[in-house]
């Protein structure tokens, strides 16, 4: 397909940078420039080839390891009240910091964005999260809207608790108009493979859907919000209503390009169930 008819496609493509590409995971609030340079990069032809984009971001070690050392996602425990406290107000803090980063590096690249941290729109979390998604809803190219995974406040008590960006994925690919494409970029395989990705012989499945088998190495002594299991949950039910939802490699960031020039690339296209 050439760009020209690519172009009166208006692709509106909703992507998520695993906190796994964009930090090194296991080192606390490390920021991996490198990776998230060349998704810029990507990201950038993407805009100017003029599709409408809407970025999300994980957390990494920016988030993932004081939430596990302080139980956030649990809520409020008395017993350890104020120290939880502080590490909630230390995570939103560093989570504002990591988003700052990932919107320089675009910025670097002639991208503008518009940040709206969870902290201070959402309450609840999960996928029946509250939290108005309309300002979301540009259909031009500027400025790129992008949130992440955060701590909110909660209105049942606990306080507070954790939203993945796996869950802002689902709404925002759900209920924004006319959203074509829905991207999990990772950090550590192809897409989803038929076995953990560092087994002898794993392979890339390159079709995925909920009713299909699936082994993972979800790392839960780092990633308090499910891994890859809710990111492969959630993409199955975003693909009951977008057409290309899609498992890619985010160190492979040209693979976005040539998936939405095309319909096809290397990585996983997940199927609805
Ligand atoms: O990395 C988790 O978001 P995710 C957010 O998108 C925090 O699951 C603060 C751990």
């Amino acid at each position: 397909m050439s760009i020209d008819n690519w172009h009166k496609m208006d692709a509106r493509v909703v992507i998520k940078l695993g906190g796994g590409l964009i930090t090194q995971k296991d080192s606390m609030r490390t920021f991996d420039a490198e990776s998230m340079e060349a998704v810029s990069i990507a990201i950038s032809k993407l805009s100017g080839l003029g599709a409408s984009i809407v970025l999300v971001h994980g957390a990494g070690s920016f988030g993932h390891i004081l939430a596990k050392e302080w139980s956030i996602v649990d809520g409020l425990v008395p017993d350890i009240a104020s120290s939880q406290r502080e590490a909630v107000q230390k995570i939103r803090s560093d989570m504002k910091d990591l988003n700052a980063f990932v919107v320089s590096s675009l910025e670097d690249m002639g991208l503008e964005c518009e940040s709206h941290p969870p902290s201070e729109w959402v309450t609840g979390t999960g996928r029946d999260f509250n939290g108005n998604l309309a300002r979301f809803n540009r259909m031009s190219d500027k400025p790129i809207p992008i949130t992440f995974g955060d701590v909110v406040n909660m209105e049942d008590g606990s306080e507070f608790g954790i939203l993945s960006g796996d869950d802002l994925m689902l709404r925002l690919s759900k209920e924004l108009p006319e959203v074509t494409h829905s991207i999990f970029l990772m950090a550590d395989a192809q897409g989803i493979m038929d076995r953990p990705p560092n087994e002898r012989g794993a392979r890339l499945l390159p079709t995925w859907g909920p009713s299909m088998d699936f082994m993972s190495e979800h790392k839960s002594e780092i990633d308090v919000t499910g891994g890859i299991l809710l990111k492969i949950k959630r993409a199955g039910e975003i693909s009951e209503s977008v057409e290309q939802v899609w498992i890619l490699d985010g160190r492979e960031p040209e693979r976005i390009i040539e998936l939405v020039q095309t319909g096809e690339t290397l990585g996983t296209k997940i199927l609805p169930g």
